[in-house]
């Protein structure tokens, strides 16, 4: 069995330290990806990862990990809350796998609290901040074999 992850964030979450910051922070994507492969290392998984803004990249991605991964990490951004054909990947490549919110989507706006992943990810992370990528792999990593 690999001993590898992969973190999968989607659209806009490139902006992360840019634009934004009282709902998202200062961190930006490199920071979110050093915390997430750090917390990968300590439980004995190393990293891949890919942000894209483009929806059919990230479902082409996940089905990469099929061949090499143990488990994902995702924040599928906006469309968490919208995506039926990412929920359809997830699934279909049978990795268990953590969805992440770095906002508390429960409590801005109500379109934001429903996710197409609620009852299919294995652990779920909602409104830690950047350190909820560290939560998610170590929620995760046990759950893998
Ligand atoms: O809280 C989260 O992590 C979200 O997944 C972020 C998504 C949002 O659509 C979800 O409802 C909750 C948005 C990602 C966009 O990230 C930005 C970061 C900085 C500036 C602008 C957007």
């Amino acid at each position: 069995m690999s001993r590898r992850l992969l973190l999968v964030n989607g659209p806009n979450l490139n902006l992360l330290g840019i634009r934004d910051p009282a709902t998202y922070g200062t961190s930006t994507l490199a920071d979110v990806e050093k915390i997430t492969s750090d917390a990968a290392a300590q439980v004995g998984f190393d990293l891949r990862t890919i942000q894209s803004n483009h929806e059919g990249v990230l479902i082409d991605a996940i089905h990469a990990a099929r061949e090499d991964c143990a488990g994902i990490v995702i924040n599928p951004g906006g469309l968490t809350h919208t995506s039926v054909a990412l929920r359809d990947a997830l699934t279909g490549v049978s990795l268990p796998f953590a969805e992440v919110h770095i906002s508390d989507v429960n409590a801005r706006e109500e379109f934001r609290r429903f996710s197409y992943l609620h009852d299919v990810a294995a652990v779920r992370v909602i409104g830690e901040g950047v350190t909820g990528y560290a939560t998610a792999v170590a929620r995760l990593a046990p759950l893998i074999p």
